[in-house]
């Protein structure tokens, strides 16, 4: 039987007709951008979603970083995890920070906070950690070492959208978090990001950064760029955010049928979701073990010959980039390294169907020796 192709994710999109009554207004006010209706309300609406005071809407989120580095005024060093999109690292360095590096934790992939401690000296300013797959980062043990060393935490929360402690959001940790919604996010709003944060003082600074530091119609006090989101990313957002419970819950079903297929191949390790957390199912890892029986890339081959293309998010490790191997040293980063050399992440999204995760799966067994 021929099968279309399987992509590691696939947009949620809202109904054209949602989304064409949504940008309908905007062909009567001419209003295409620069902080307008529709990105006034994606704002109220979010900041209730997520439960925090002060947010600030971005064209991407690799950009929110950036900014939300800049309007905090750090300088020195800033450390973080080398498990991540390149996005991460390329804002600290793009921002003329320095880069120093931790290891992960093999329970979770977030940045262990046992190594953290010892890297820090009077040049470090920051700590950025990473919620990778929206796994919860260990916050408040991070908290715990910011606040003993007077360090800003920023988290990088791309993968945390949806991803709640209790009745709190992702978006209530540290002093910043980046959210990304990006189209292969589990909200998005085509591209788009946000920075949320505690400091009121942030949101004045934030829309300043993001508008050329323009501060008033005859002024300008910083040297800011463009990072504005417009009218029809914002009005995608709006639509998209009603939908996004069922979303999760479609994504849960499509999880929770992998895991049970998955936890019978001894050696093909999976992250169930922490103690505590709600999840939001961003992401499908899948660690191959040397006991599998088979290597990543070995999986990885046999699935895409079947025309489904997972992916190697994080591989390779950001401290093995050309742009940075020279600089940086991934043993140093044991545990990184070892999930970084072994993880594929499966196709994972809301309309996926569970005779093809099954497919999937059938697929990964019989790539074993
Ligand atoms: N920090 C972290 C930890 C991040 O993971 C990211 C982004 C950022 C920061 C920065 O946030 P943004 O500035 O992007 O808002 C993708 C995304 O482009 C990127 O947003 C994401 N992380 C990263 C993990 O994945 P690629 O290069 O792997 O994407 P691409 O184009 O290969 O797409 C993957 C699959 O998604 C395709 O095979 C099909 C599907 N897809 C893709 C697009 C573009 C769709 O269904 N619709 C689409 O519009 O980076």
């Amino acid at each position: 039987m021929e099968h279309s192709p399987i992509w590691v994710t696939r947009s949620s999109m809202p109904d054209f007709e949602e989304y064409i009554a949504e940008i309908k207004p905007l062909w009567e006010s001419h209003f295409l951008t620069n902080m307008g209706v529709k990105h006034q309300e994606l704002e109220v609406q979010l900041k209730r979603f997520l439960g925090v005071e002060g947010i600030a809407l971005f064209v991407n989120g690799h950009n929110a970083l950036e900014c939300a580095l800049e309007a905090m005024g750090l300088h020195g060093k800033v450390i973080t995890t080398p498990f991540t999109f390149s996005s991460t690292t390329h804002a600290i360095v793009r921002k003329g920070l320095t880069p120093v590096f931790a290891d992960i934790k093999a329970d979770d992939y977030t940045l262990d906070p046992a190594c953290i401690e010892p890297l820090i000296d009077d040049e470090t300013c920051a700590i950025l950690p990473v919620h990778v797959y929206g796994n919860l980062c260990d916050v408040d043990a991070i908290q715990a070492i910011a606040d003993r060393h007077g360090l800003k935490v920023i988290y990088d929360a791309a993968h945390a959208f949806g991803v709640f402690r209790g009745d709190v959001s992702a978006a209530s940790f540290g002093d910043a978090s980046m959210f990304s919604f990006h189209a292969t996010k589990v909200f998005n709003t085509i591209e788009g990001g946000a920075v949320c944060f505690h400091d009121p003082a942030l949101k004045e600074l934030l829309d300043q950064w993001k508008n050329f530091g323009i501060t008033g119609t005859e002024t300008v006090e910083y040297i800011g760029g463009n990072a504005k989101m417009n009218e029809f990313c914002a009005a995608m957002g709006l639509c998209n955010l009603r939908h996004l419970d069922r979303e999760i819950e479609k994504r849960k079903a499509v999880a929770e049928r992998y895991w049970e297929r998955l936890e019978q191949l001894p050696g093909a390790v999976i992250s169930r979701p922490q103690e505590g957390i709600t999840p939001n199912y961003a992401y499908l890892p899948v660690v191959f073990e040397d006991g599998f029986g088979a290597t990543r890339d070995e999986v990885c081959e046999a699935l895409r010959a079947e025309q489904i293309y997972p992916r190697k998010y994080f591989y390779p490790l950001v401290t093995d980039y050309d742009c940075y191997r020279d600089r940086f040293d991934s043993s140093l980063s044991p545990v990184a390294k070892h999930v970084s050399d072994r993880v594929l992440t499966l196709p994972m999204f809301a309309d996926l169907a569970l005779e093809d995760v099954d497919r999937i799966c059938d697929i990964v067994a019989a790539a074993r020796h």
